[in-house]
């Protein structure tokens, strides 16, 4: 063990704040130097505080260099305080006074980018979650709130316009610079402060508030990416509706801004009226976003358009509550995104994502429930669990007490604690409260972690037309925590008969949530024991169950389906979530199969049930209609095979070369089998009309490019003039990224030409635009192929790569290591060894960036002995470093 290593904060040591900062006054001079901030706090003992000591500890960071410390307008002397490291403790304060700090700091050296650092040529600011003590010396936590003023002065040239939270108060001109105060009505935690100084354009609209209000809408990016923020403000707009509609909420301050900048290193940030966002997820214009561009932007504005009740007016006690707002709001903006489009659509790739990267954190050594109760670094528990599994958790909240009472608790939390700082533990009360309900039990899917898995078993009484379903429930145990409790969760369950209609049945007796009558028939039963049966009456067929209707609960389903049976649901279940399912569950059996005759050595031989149920996928493709019962965008999604992440996370021990194969194989054989339906359906979706995006037009060219993919698979010159006329003749990204993809990932010696020639004129035409060039890096490092790692190593030689954008960074690190599985686990472990280096150099650089592409190394347990050795090795030689950062270290440390 290193000395100095960080250590551990724990949620039941949490103690009130034992100061209060009621204002807070900044004035922040920039320079291209030095820059300065002077803070002005007015600061009380907190009444509630059982602390007795009258020295008050802030929060700093070894980057400031304090000038002066003043009380009361009285500079310290030197006994009055001391400065350790990133703590600056005041020695005998008095119970209410007003501290002045004066510090330097250069925000060009800020490589981290949390706090104020620049990107590009502009200033601007990242706090979330501990950022703000790289500014100033603060209590620099979420539980207290102070009102701020803030006063921003630059060079007027450089930096036309400044920016803050809340509204314009003053402004004026000082020789070559200029200066702007901000003044923000509403109380704040120090993670929602944000400043910005550039050369920037903006867009201005307006919306007008349900009580009638107009708030000015303002969205700001430099000036060659005005074109491209249309989309956003459209997409702001219907979230401000939205939420009016759909939770009573509207928007307080008079003006809303959003500012893109390129060097972010998360998605965006919610700060009061000043949302700053990663120019990937506010940025779209046709030719330079894809369909999936599009609906990212569309919903992480509404997600940080949406944090300004469920995290800004309501915000978190402490940073074990992340999931207070994260899964809150991540359940807010899946809600959005299905009402603007399709909801089975949107719960598949809810589900999906849930799948691909949560279940794995929760079977990994970094597994922790949706509220943590220790952590080193907060920026680590950004994580799947806390933002998806906590929207699930709100989601099954939702499901147990319908709706209309789900939206009686949102109103009863946010009336309750509107302006205040508050524990999940708050939300589940106000939720019981509106509605009388008791979540005492529920209350485990806040402190339990693992993925729970439900053993399903049924069976039919003909005599009694009574059907039986046993239910049994466990959840693995994870880190610190062996033993678990039975969870209280949601089972919805529809029982279909012979002709694929859902059948009525009596639920007396059964302990039943509610029943959904619209066009189905669903009961939502309560599942709480670890052994549970369910007996229905009145069935008069042997049904075939639908169950965990929607994906009612976050869990693993073993139930033994026949293929037959997952057939008949995919073409007749009322639950859209369902059908896709029985199509993924039946896929998965077909490509497990051939993985266990690749690993036996045997032939391969494929269940034809899968080209069957694929076949009739694409008959129903070839006849759609305007009254066709499933739409184009669930058609593409049902033909997509399981992802190799999902199959691998189904074994026990992954072997990501032979799924790799089977995947492969069961793809070509569909190919082969069917590719006269593919090519029909493909012709049949291709469109000479001009780009829109709405969801007909995005279904559309989803279920085209899903063909064009399969059609690739084969090495005919057919298919590659196909793949090649597309991406000459597309007006738009989607079109175009999804063609050079396919040519970019077809083996065929063939493609080889059009393939490097596809890839010289994409570079050239787009290498003024930083979002497309992302891609064509992310496209090449995410390429299965063999031959992976002297590519990629490329890549990084690239002029255009640099690891000090997180996008860029991205683009060619998280392609190749999260998404290129086979080529990552090569067995000669370069790829693990590749991914340290990056870990190391990235470090240095940006340590909590760094601490993220760090997982695919702890998910070691997964594979085989060899690959665990070597993982192992390659964390160890990360831990060997000299320096770590806490974020490495405690990812690092915890998988090993
Ligand atoms: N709240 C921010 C996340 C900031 C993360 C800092 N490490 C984005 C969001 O979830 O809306
Ligand atoms: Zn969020």
């Amino acid at each position: 063990m290193k000395e100095g290593q960080p250590k551990a904060i724990e949620l039941s040591e949490y103690r009130v704040p034992p100061y209060l900062i009621s204002t807070t006054e900044l004035q922040v001079d920039l320079n291209e130097d030095v820059s300065y901030v002077t803070s002005t706090l007015a600061i009380t003992k907190n009444p509630d505080s059982k602390s007795y000591s009258d020295d008050l500890v802030l929060n700093g960071s070894v980057d400031l260099d304090t000038q002066t410390i003043k009380i009361d307008g009285r500079e310290l002397l030197s006994n009055e305080y001391v400065i350790e490291g990133d703590q600056l403790t005041l020695f005998s304060v008095p119970q209410s006074f007003q501290l002045e700090t004066n510090v330097a700091l250069k925000p060009q050296e800020n490589t981290a980018l949390e706090g104020l650092y620049k990107s590009g040529d502009m200033f601007c600011t990242q706090c979330e979650a501990e950022g703000f003590r790289n500014i100033a010396w603060y209590l620099d936590r979420p539980d207290v709130m102070s009102q701020y003023r803030t006063t921003i002065r630059a060079d007027k040239a450089r930096y036309p316009i400044l920016l803050s939270n809340g509204n314009e108060v003053a402004r004026g001109d000082a020789g070559e610079k200029h200066w702007v105060t901000w003044e923000d009505p509403f109380k704040k935690p120090a993670y929602l402060f944000a400043m910005v100084a550039g050369d920037l354009k903006h867009v201005e609209d307006h919306f007008t508030t349900m009580s009638g209000r107009d708030v000015t809408l303002q969205i700001f990016t430099e000036s060659h990416n005005i074109d491209k923020v249309d989309f956003a403000m459209t997409a702001l707009k219907n979230s401000m509706a939205w939420d009016e509609k759909t939770y009573g909420r509207e928007y307080d301050l008079d003006i809303f801004m959003i500012v893109a900048v390129e060097s972010f290193n998360m998605g965006a940030m919610e700060n009061k009226g000043l949302n700053i966002f990663n120019t990937s997820c506010v940025l779209a214009r046709p030719d330079t976003t894809s369909d999936a561009g599009y609906q990212r932007v569309e919903a992480v504005v509404a997600h940080e358009y949406f944090h300004n009740w469920s995290g800004n007016r309501v915000t978190c006690r402490d940073w074990f509550q992340l999931s207070l707002k994260e899964g809150f709001t991540v359940f807010r903006d899946q809600q959005f995104s299905a009402d603007m489009g399709s909801e089975t659509v949107c719960r598949v790739s809810d589900v999906a994502t849930l799948r691909n990267s949560q279940f794995p954190e929760d079977a990994g050594p970094m597994a922790h429930p949706i509220r943590p109760g220790s952590y080193i670094e907060i920026n680590n528990f950004y994580t799947a669990t806390v933002y998806e599994k906590g929207a699930e958790v709100v989601r099954m909240i939702r499901t147990l007490l319908g709706e209309a009472n789900f939206r009686k608790g949102t109103d009863l939390y946010f009336d309750r604690h509107d302006g205040q700082a508050v524990t999940t533990e708050d939300f589940v009360r106000a939720m019981e409260d509106a509605n009388d309900a008791d979540l005492s039990q529920f209350r485990y899917w806040y402190s339990q972690a693992g993925t729970p898995v439900l053993n399903v078993s049924d069976a039919y009484d003909d005599a009694a037309k009574t059907y039986t379903l046993t239910i049994e429930q466990s959840c693995p145990a994870t880190p610190g925590q062996d033993d678990k409790q039975a969870f209280h969760m949601p089972i919805a369950l529809g029982l279909l008969g012979a002709e694929g209609q859902d059948i009525e049945f009596g639920i007396d007796g059964a302990d039943v949530a509610h029943v959904v009558t619209d066009n189905q028939y669903t009961a939502v039963l309560n599942l709480r024991e670890s052994s549970q049966q369910f007996i229905f009456s009145g069935v008069t067929e042997k049904p075939v169950v639908s169950l965990l209707r929607g994906f009612s609960a976050p869990v693993k389903l073993n139930f033994d389906s026949s293929r037959d049976d997952l057939q008949f649901l995919m073409q007749h279940d009322s639950d859209g979530f369902n059908r896709w399912e029985a199509g993924q569950r039946l896929a998965v059996a077909v490509i497990q199969d051939v993985v266990g005759q690749i690993q036996q050595g045997q032939a391969i031989d494929i269940d034809t049930r899968i080209v069957t149920a694929i076949s009739g996928l694409l008959d129903e493709a070839v006849n759609h209609s305007a009254d066709s019962q499933i739409d184009k965008a669930m058609l593409a999604d049902m033909l997509v095979m399981p992802t190799e992440a999902y199959l691998a996370e189904l074994t026990e021990v992954a072997d990501v070369d032979a799924i790799h194969e089977a995947r492969d194989a069961v793809r070509l054989l569909l190919l082969n089998k069917l590719k006269g339906l593919f090519l029909s359906v493909y012709k049949l979706n291709q469109s000479s009309a001009s780009y829109q995006m709405d969801s007909n037009d995005v279904a559309q060219r989803g279920l085209k490019n899903v063909c064009l993919s399969y059609l690739m698979m084969s090495s005919d010159t057919e298919a590659i003039d196909l793949c090649v006329g597309q991406f000459e003749a597309a007006d738009n990204m989607t079109d175009a990224s999804a063609a050079i993809r396919a040519l970019i990932n077809c083996p065929a010696e063939a493609a080889a030409v059009p393939r490097e020639k596809a890839l010289t004129t994409f570079y050239e035409r787009w290498s003024n635009e930083a979002l497309v060039i992302d891609q064509w890096f992310g496209m090449q490092a995410s390429c299965p192929l063999p031959g992976a790692i002297d590519r990629v190593k490329n890549l990084l030689r690239h002029d255009a790569f640099t690891m000090k954008n997180p996008n860029r960074m991205r683009s060619v690190v998280v392609s190749f290591a999260f998404q290129n599985t086979v080529n990552f686990h090569q067995k000669d472990g370069s790829g693990y060894e590749f991914l340290a280096d990056c870990v190391i150099e990235l470090n240095g650089i940006n340590p909590q960036m760094a601490a993220r592409v760090l997982s695919p190394l702890t998910r070691w347990r997964k594979y085989d002995a060899e690959r665990q050795a070597m993982m192992k090795a390659q964390l160890t030689r990360i831990l060997d470093e000299e320096k770590l950062s806490p974020d490495v270290f405690e990812i690092a440390s915890k998988s090993i």
